[in-house]
């Protein structure tokens, strides 16, 4: 029967009620957000001008505050790699999933249990494409990589990239060399400050190409920076207009969120995709906390814990907003279900809060965390 047919066979107010409900159903339709979260490697609060930089050039991230969200009261899980990785995935303290405290060394029978539920793999319910480009530091034995934790497909280093035979205490540690892995393959190997340079640049083409590559499906893209983690290096481009190496990284991921951007808006998917900006913990040796106590590690001071943080989603977040209200990492697993439409895990405790009215700038919007202050 075709369409003319099957009008015909419905009464007049039938075929109206049929016109009248189309937009739901084209929105029922309409494909869902894309998401990107980008994830610094011990930046600190004040390393960018829209949190305060006056030593750094961040074009592209003063664009995307411009255009976005600067959310100023926004904590990540626990103060190192680790575990702040964790409980950004998997949408809990990292104490509840058993990764708190220590990071995972090479070679450790240690690492996200397979069992946890990750944003990953909530979205892959509802049929988005993911990808992991970057530091992982969840456990590099197989049953603790990307793989394992929804991911379809994953480019990068699978832990700190200080954790290589030039550690400045090898002798007692001996690290085998740092692999660069595509999936679950080794194809390369960062043997030198060269290599260590192109991390940012080989991170952020790929994650550019799984982008160009799935622009008709829903995606997930995780990037999880390796920058500006000691060792520092950086393209001789950035490293030629810097003044130091800190300063070289912090604006080699500010080149590196423009090309993310950039893509978003030449492929028109701006206006579906929401970008979060954010570091994993307080900035190490060389970076600003700008106002905050603390810096990388603990004990736990604002330093420590709360984050430069952008979000952008051009037609949905008002641009030039500034949120101070609590908001955490943990909070981005219940949040980006909301958005997608996928159901948040009921079997246990998920201690992250859906955050979307946050985001949106709903008018009266509270944190949905509770504070004993
Ligand atoms: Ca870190």
């Amino acid at each position: 029967m075709n369409r003319r047919n099957f009008l015909g066979t419905l009464g007049l107010s039938a075929a109206a009620l049929l016109l009248k409900s189309s937009p739901s159903v084209s929105a029922a339709r309409s494909k869902p957000p894309n998401f990107v979260i980008i994830f610094i490697d011990d930046m600190g609060y004040g390393d960018i001008e829209p949190f305060g930089s006056t030593v750094n050039s961040t074009p592209h991230l003063n664009r995307m505050a411009k255009e976005g969200m600067k959310l100023t009261s926004f904590y990540i899980g626990w103060s190192a790699c680790t575990p702040s990785r964790a409980s950004l995935l998997t949408g809990c303290y990292a104490k509840r999933v058993g990764m708190d405290g220590k990071v995972c060394f090479p070679g450790e029978a240690r690492g996200l249990n397979p069992d946890e539920i990750t944003i990953a793999d909530l979205l892959k319910t509802k049929g988005y494409a993911t990808g992991c480009f970057g530091k992982w530091h969840l456990g590099d034995q197989p049953e603790f990589m990307p793989a394992e934790h929804g991911f379809d497909y994953y480019y990068g280093i699978p832990y700190s990239n200080d954790m290589w035979r030039f550690h400045k205490f090898n002798k007692r540690y001996n690290f085998p060399p740092l692999p660069l892995l595509r999936n679950g393959e080794v194809i390369g190997e960062v043997d030198n400050g060269d290599d260590q340079a192109m991390l940012c640049k080989q991170f952020t083409d790929e994650a550019v190409a799984f982008i160009r590559k799935n622009k008709k499906r829903p995606f997930f893209v995780y990037l999880p920076h390796a920058f500006v983690h000691l060792p520092r290096f950086a393209r001789k481009e950035f490293m030629d207009r810097a003044e130091n190496e800190v300063q070289a990284q912090i604006e080699e991921t500010d080149w590196s969120t423009g090309q993310i951007l950039k893509t978003l808006r030449e492929l028109k998917l701006d206006k579906n995709t929401l970008v979060i900006f954010t570091s994993d913990n307080g900035g190490s040796t060389g970076t600003s906390m700008g106002p905050l106590r603390g810096a990388k590690g603990g004990p736990v001071y604002e330093g420590h814990m709360r984050e430069l943080t952008i979000a952008w989603w051009p037609g949905k977040i008002p641009p030039g907003s500034v949120c101070d209200e609590i908001a955490s990492t943990i909070d981005l697993l219940p949040t980006l279900a909301k958005l997608a439409g996928a159901k948040a895990p009921t079997d246990r405790i998920i201690d992250g809060k859906d955050i979307s009215q946050l985001l949106l700038a709903e008018p009266g919007a509270k944190s949905p965390h509770k504070s004993n202050f």
